[in-house]
């Protein structure tokens, strides 16, 4: 896979491991088949070279987390997203000072632009237009843009559909054939969307980051729609926005709105950065009570269903008895061969054990009730993990590493879990506790010294850690970490 990578800004760690794990694979590796004025533009543009000649001359400067490196930008760039943001209720000003038009591409995850003014949509030349009485020289004309947030990655990104943002002068050819009185937000949910892990980062979240200050308020306008994402993420859509969701391709009316925001942005891996929000303060916690809101109204309903079917007193006798241990069950490649031993141990230690084995048509909703009412998730790192969002804070999450797939399994999900507030912990194998022990010698590489392996790349790692690796779990060792989180789950929730 030929992956470019920006080296901008950005922690050399990062990168190179980007390089390894392009994606996460999933449960069945489903995935990817698939002007205002001019004084704000002028400060951005100040930093900007700021920043960049910075970067050609003392690059060392740069190797910490790229969300640090981006601040100055961000805030100017913030600055300009307040006001863009402003007065939305009014109607477009006949006078055309209004008018505004810039793209931040400093982003090593993703490209925005922002639009304000007399905005139309045609959707048959993947174009949106922004028309203007401004005399348009000394102006950007054009801006070609893919919404979508894995821009250092070159192959998947030449999958996504490219948008042109086009300022025109004179003539307004197209008249509206749908006015919108609020913003609209444009992304992609092409590329990887199909695994649960790209799903959450690489869209849902960046959605709520860049969407949150509308309140609802907003449009949101998907290129590359799928039928089956819009069933999938109804409900938490409905918490983002109060209006129906256009499919930028199908629909070829033109939509007329005052102001756009073309892409999306992202923070990190399945998190939100207060210190990037608007608000300063909102983090992924506020994410996670989105979703508490979102399951809340189902839950309540599935309740009761069962509760008619079970006697509602020995469902309250069984719900208060003993904590609960989720277990995210895999076939094939990163199954526990020795799963049901391992679920008695646990059930011996005092769990009630519930597997779980989600595919693509799984209602999220009744994942989210196992998980947000369980003291402690259990599973082999792979996209399953990303369920992690559905556990309460405080609770212990235990995911299993193979060999091979640390870098990972920390970056994606370890650190992510950490920030929400989960007890985590990670229960890295040992060699004999792998599959692969049983193809190699016990002094190969590939057992003694993974990260040799996987620095060759990351068709190594995909093709032995991750795709032909199964997991025997040694229960003396495994049993330590059980015991330890039941005792978690008894003194604390
Ligand atoms: C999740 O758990 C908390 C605490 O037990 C509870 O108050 C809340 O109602 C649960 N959420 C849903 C959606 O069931
Ligand atoms: C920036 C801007 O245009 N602000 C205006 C928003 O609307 C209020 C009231 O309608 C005005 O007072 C502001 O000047």
């Amino acid at each position: 896979m030929g992956r470019q990578n920006l080296k901008k800004v950005g922690k050399v760690k990062e990168e190179e491991s980007m390089k390894m794990f392009p994606c996460v694979f999933g449960l069945n590796n489903s995935s990817g088949n698939s002007t205002k004025r001019s004084k704000p533009k002028l400060i951005y543009l100040l930093l900007f070279s700021l920043v960049s000649s910075c970067l050609v001359f003392a690059p060392h400067l740069f190797y910490f987390p790229y969300p640090s490196a981006l601040f100055l930008i961000d805030t100017s760039i913030k600055e300009i997203e307040d006001r863009v943001s402003q007065n939305i209720t009014e109607p477009p000003k006949p006078s055309n000072n209004e008018d505004s038009f810039l793209c931040d591409r400093t982003g090593y995850r993703s490209d925005i632009c922002f639009m304000k003014g007399d905005i139309r949509t045609h959707s048959s030349s993947s174009s949106i237009f922004l028309y203007t009485s401004n005399d348009l020289t000394d102006h950007v004309l054009q801006e070609k843009i893919k919404p979508y947030t894995r821009k250092w990655e070159t192959s998947i990104m030449e999958t996504i559909n490219e948008l042109k943002l086009v300022k025109l002068f004179g003539d307004k050819q197209r008249s509206c054939q749908v006015t919108h009185e609020v913003p609209a937000v444009l992304f992609s949910t092409g590329g990887y969307t199909g695994n649960l892990y790209h799903e959450f980062n690489d869209g849902l979240i960046p959605l709520y980051i860049t969407s949150k200050r509308f309140n609802k308020k907003v449009v949101f306008v998907i290129s590359e729609y799928h039928k089956w994402w819009e069933m999938k993420y109804g409900d938490v859509l409905s918490q983002l926005s109060d209006y129906p969701l256009i499919d930028f391709s199908k629909d070829k009316r033109t939509h007329c709105f005052k102001e756009a925001i073309v892409g999306l942005r992202i923070h990190g891996e399945l998190t939100v950065d207060p210190s990037l929000m608007q608000d300063g303060k909102t983090s992924i916690n506020d994410f996670r009570n989105l979703l508490e809101r979102t399951y809340k109204p189902r839950i309540n309903r599935l309740e009761i269903e069962e509760e008619h079917r079970l006697q509602a007193k020995a469902a309250k006798r069984r719900k208060t008895q003993r904590p609960k241990l989720a277990l995210f069950s895999r076939t094939g490649s990163r199954a526990i061969t020795n799963e049901d031993l391992m679920v008695k141990l646990a059930q011996r230690i005092g769990f009630q054990v519930e597997v779980l084995r989600p595919d693509r048509t799984t209602e999220l909703a009744r994942i989210y009730k196992v998980l947000n009412s369980s003291s402690v998730m259990v599973g082999v790192h792979g996209a399953a993990m990303t369920h992690f969002l559905f556990m309460k804070p405080r609770s212990v999450f235990i995911q299993i590493i193979p060999l091979g797939t640390d870098w990972a399994a920390e970056t994606y999900y370890g650190e992510p879990a950490k920030k929400l507030g989960l007890d985590y912990v990670g229960y890295k194998i040992l060699p004999r506790e792998s599959s692969l022990s049983d193809k190699y010698d016990k002094n190969d590489p590939v057992l003694r010294d993974p990260n040799s392996i996987t620095r060759k790349g990351w068709q190594f790692t995909k093709g032995i850690y991750l795709n032909n690796q199964q997991v025997r779990l040694d229960l003396r060792r495994f049993k330590k970490i059980l015991v330890d989180a039941y005792a978690k789950s008894i003194s604390c929730c």
